[in-house]
């Protein structure tokens, strides 16, 4: 019989030397803050029928929005175990403290609790992000700074896909390893281990609704992926995949090659992604798959945070597409 390897037993059995059961427990919040959302974005589309967001329900319970009820599961998950100085999510103005009658641990959860919220209403895929970093202060306060630290300095990072199946997709330096939820028994089985980002790639993904909004050297690259500007010579043929949400595209461009790229606007000259909970941690996973994710210039993991919730352009994906369009940004 093949070996089933559960996420518990493949965090267990690979973490980093220098990692003390704080981390490791930490992966488990997480992975159980996943199966509790996956459970609630599997009976979206039953809203309508069980009341809408903001309304009762027949229990007499208020509905939450789902990012909302995502935002609070993962606080409420981590804020008391001991593992966490600090907190920092997307649906939050300021950065997040630990309540006083808990104690305070070694790690900041930077994360973006549902990602493409757009997707929710029409049943297209959506995803939670995160990202870990170590508390600076030794004291575990849990300041700003603390939260304001480059992508290079994450200690692990990954990302749940609520898709056909829900995956979660992790890594803490080592390799980049993917599990897939048997809802059936509960639990995260290994089924992607390693993954690497294949040769040739498959797909690039934007919006080229913005096309007019780009500079030229973007507009060349999109040009570029198309087969339409022919330098350099680019000897294999992309397809184009757009889902609007950031996890699922990034999710196939991992498994399948390619590029996805949210760029600078002339109107928007940040893009639209944020640094902290969706740029850096997906960049922190793509260079792990031996990938590459750059701001147009300089890979997003040099990119020192100064505000919580900073935008960043973002291309990501096989290195060589990536490194292809800082040179005709460079060339503009
Ligand atoms: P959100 O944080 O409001 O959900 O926005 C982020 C999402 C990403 O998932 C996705 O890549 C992008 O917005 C799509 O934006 P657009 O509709 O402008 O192409
Ligand atoms: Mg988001």
């Amino acid at each position: 019989m093949q070996k089933i390897v559960t996420i518990e037993r493949f965090i267990l059995e690979n973490q980093p030397r220098t990692a003390k059961g704080e981390f490791t427990n930490l992966l488990y919040d997480i992975a159980l803050a996943a199966k509790v959302i996956a459970s609630k974005t599997n009976r979206a589309g039953l809203a309508n029928i069980l009341g809408r967001a903001g309304s009762t329900n027949i229990q007499g319970e208020v509905q939450q929005k789902l990012d909302v009820f995502a935002d609070d599961v993962i606080f409420r998950l981590c804020d008391h175990t001991g593992r966490l100085c600090l907190m920092a999510s997307e649906e939050h103005e300021e950065v997040i403290h630990i309540p006083p009658q808990f104690e305070k641990g070694s790690y900041v959860l930077v994360y973006d609790p549902l990602d493409g919220s757009a997707n929710i209403d029409v049943n297209v895929s959506i995803g939670t992000i995160f990202g870990i970093y170590r508390c600076l202060d030794h004291d575990k306060r849990g300041r700003l700074e603390d939260a304001l630290q480059p992508g290079r300095d994450l200690v692990a990072a990954g990302y749940v896909l609520y898709g056909s199946s829900t995956m979660l997709v992790y890594s803490t330096g080592q390799g980049v390893h993917g599990f897939t939820l048997d809802p059936e028994i509960g639990e995260f089985l290994l089924s992607h281990e390693d993954i690497r980002l294949p040769e040739p790639p498959g797909y690039y993904s934007v919006n080229h609704a913005y096309y007019t909004q780009w500079t030229p050297g973007v507009q060349k690259f999109v040009r570029w992926l198309q087969g339409v500007e022919t330098m350099p010579a680019k000897p294999f043929q992309l397809s184009e995949r757009y889902i609007g949400s950031l996890v699922a595209d990034f999710h196939r461009n991992l498994l399948g090659g390619g590029v996805f790229a949210y760029p600078a606007e002339k109107r928007k000259p940040q893009g639209k992604i944020r640094l902290l909970y969706e740029a850096a941690p997906l960049a922190f996973l793509a260079e792990q798959a031996g990938g590459y994710a750059s701001n147009g210039s300089s890979s997003i993991l040099d990119v020192v945070p100064t505000a919580l919730h900073q935008r960043v352009p973002l291309y990501i994906g096989n290195r060589k597409l990536v490194e292809q369009l800082e040179a005709f940004i460079a060339a503009e």
